[in-house]
C-alpha cells in the first residue's frame, strides 16, 4: 500500500540556430569569400535523480520547461552560441513516462541517474560550408531544426518521512490540514479518520517532505483494539514520529495520562520503533488558560520522563506549526547528510530499520494468528482487509 506522488509537465527543447549567409568585406577586397557561420545547437532537457529531493511538489507549481534556442550564426565565420542544456532534478525512484504514449522513458533508481528527455534542435550551417571551386559565392545555408517537445508524467512511489501518532481527537488531521494541501475530515469526536492520509509539506523551493496522518490509536491498539495495528505499520518506514497530545481533553482524562497510553502502545508494538526519532507535539494550546499552560506542559514531560524535543502548538490556529515544519525539514536534511557521509552510521540505521520491520511483522502476524484461532470454523474466512485500504493523497 504505497502512494504515488505525480506531476505532469511539458518540456520543450531549444531550436537549433539558423546558419548565416554573409560575405567578407575588407578594405581593399571588393567582394570577399563567404563567411557566414553556423548556428548553435538548441538546448536539450535532461532529468536527473537527486537524493536531496524528496517529492515532486515543485513540478506542480511550474509545469512548463523550455531549454534555450541556439543562436543564429553570424558573419566573420562566427558560430552562434549553443542553447544551454536544462536539467530538472527529481527524487530518486522517479519514473518518467511520456504522457501521450504511456511509454516509460526511464526509471531513475539511483542518485545521479540521468536521462535526456528531449533533444535540442540541430544547428543550421552557414554559407561558408557551401563554398567550392565551382561556387565561390554560395548563398546556400540551412535552417536550425526544431527541438523535440513532449508531455511527461513524473511518478514517484513515496513513503512518508514523518508520521503522526496520537489518540483519537488529538488533532492529527487538523495538523496535516494546517501544513499541507491534504484535507482529511476533522470532527470533534474520536475515530474521525478511518484511513491514512498523506500530505506533502512544502517548506521552500525544492524542500519538502511527506507526512502521514493515521487513525488515532487507543489503549490496547497493539493487541488489536480499535483500528490500531493495521495502521501502526504505516509508521514503520517513517524517519520521524510526531506524538500529538491534546492538552485539553474533553473527558476526565489528563494530557499526561493520555500521552503515556500512546508511549506504552508504541513500546508494545515495537520496542525498536519506540527508539526512533520522536518529537512531542502538545496541541490545542489555545484552549488552555495562560496561567495553567506551563503546569500542563510540565506534567506531560514528567509523566513520559521526556528529554526529547517538545513543541507546543495550536493546529487549529496554526500557532507554532510553521516552526515545527521548518525544524522537521532541517532535521530530515541533516539526517540524510549524516547518513550519506558515514558508512557505519548507514549500516546501523539500516539494521535498526530492519529490526523495526521485523518486530512489526511479527506483532501483526501474531495478532492475525490469534484472530484466526478465535474465529469459529463456519465464519467467513476472509479476514485480511489490511491491504486494500485506499490512501487519500493530496499535494
Ligand atoms: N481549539 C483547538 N481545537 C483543535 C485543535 N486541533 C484540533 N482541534 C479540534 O479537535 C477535534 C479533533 O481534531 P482532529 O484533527 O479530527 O483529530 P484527530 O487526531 O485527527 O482524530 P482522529 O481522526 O479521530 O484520530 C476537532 O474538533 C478539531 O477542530 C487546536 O489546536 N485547538
Ligand atoms: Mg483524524
Amino acid at each position: 500500500m504505497k502512494f504515488v506522488d505525480e506531476a505532469t509537465i511539458a518540456v520543450e527543447a531549444g531550436k537549433g540556430g539558423d546558419g548565416c549567409v554573409s560575405f567578407r568585406r575588407e578594405k581593399f577586397i571588393e567582394k570577399g569569400g563567404p563567411d557566414g557561420g553556423d548556428g548553435g545547437h538548441g538546448g536539450s532537457i535532461w532529468v536527473r535523480a537527486d537524493e536531496n529531493v524528496n517529492t515532486l511538489i515543485d513540478y506542480r507549481y511550474t509545469r512548463r520547461y523550455k531549454a534555450p534556442n541556439g543562436e543564429p550564426g553570424k558573419g566573420r565565420d562566427m558560430t552562434g552560441r549553443q542553447g544551454e542544456d536544462t536539467t530538472l532534478v527529481v527524487p530518486v525512484g522517479t519514473t518518467i513516462i511520456d504522457a501521450d504514449t504511456e511509454e516509460v522513458l526511464a526509471d531513475l533508481r539511483e542518485h545521479e541517474d540521468i536521462v535526456k528527455v528531449v533533444q535540442g534542435g540541430h544547428r543550421g550551417v552557414g554559407n561558408t560550408r557551401f563554398k567550392s571551386s565551382t561556387n565561390r559565392a554560395p548563398r546556400q545555408f540551412t535552417k536550425g531544426t526544431l527541438g523535440e517537445s513532449r508531455n511527461l508524467r513524473l511518478e514517484l512511489k513515496v513513503l512518508a518521512d514523518v508520521g503522526l501518532l496520537g489518540l483519537p481527537n488529538a488533532g492529527k488531521s487538523t495538523l496535516i490540514r494546517a501544513v499541507s494541501a491534504a484535507k482529511p475530515k476533522v470532527a470533534d469526536y474520536p475515530f474521525t479518520t478511518l484511513v491514512p492520509n498523506l500530505g506533502v509539506v512544502r517548506v521552500d523551493d525544492m524542500r519538502s517532505f511527506v507526512m502521514a496522518d493515521i487513525p488515532g490509536l487507543i489503549s490496547g491498539a497493539s493487541e488489536g483494539a480499535g483500528l490500531g495495528i493495521r495502521f501502526l505499520k504505516h509508521l514503520v518506514r517513517t524517519r520521524v514520529l510526531l506524538h500529538v497530545v491534546d492538552l485539553f481533553p474533553f473527558d476526565e482524562s489528563t494530557p499526561a495520562g493520555n500521552a503515556r497510553i500512546i508511549a506504552d502502545e508504541l513500546m508494545q508494538f515495537s520496542p525498536a520503533l519506540e527508539q526512533r526519532e520522536r518529537w512531542l507535539v502538545l496541541n490545542k494550546i489555545d484552549m488552555v488558560p495562560e496561567e495553567e499552560r506551563q503546569a500542563r506542559i510540565d506534567s506531560v514531560i514528567a509523566e513520559l520522563e521526556w528529554s526529547g524535543p517538545v513543541y507546543v502548538i495550536s493546529a487549529l490556529s496554526k500557532t507554532g506549526t510553521d516552526a515545527l515544519m521548518r525544524d522537521l525539514m532541517n532535521w530530515l536534511e541533516a539526517d540524510r547528510e549524516a547518513l550519506a557521509g558515514d558508512e557505519d552510521l548507514r549500516e546501523a540505521d539500516q539494521a535498526h530499520r530492519d529490526l523495526v520491520e521485523q518486530e512489526a511483522r511479527e506483532r501483526i502476524q501474531m495478532l492475525h494468528d490469534q484472530r484466526r484461532k478465535n474465529r469459529r470454523k463456519d465464519e467467513d474466512d476472509d479476514d485480511d482487509d489490511d491491504h486494500d485500504v485506499e490512501i487519500i493523497y493530496a499535494p
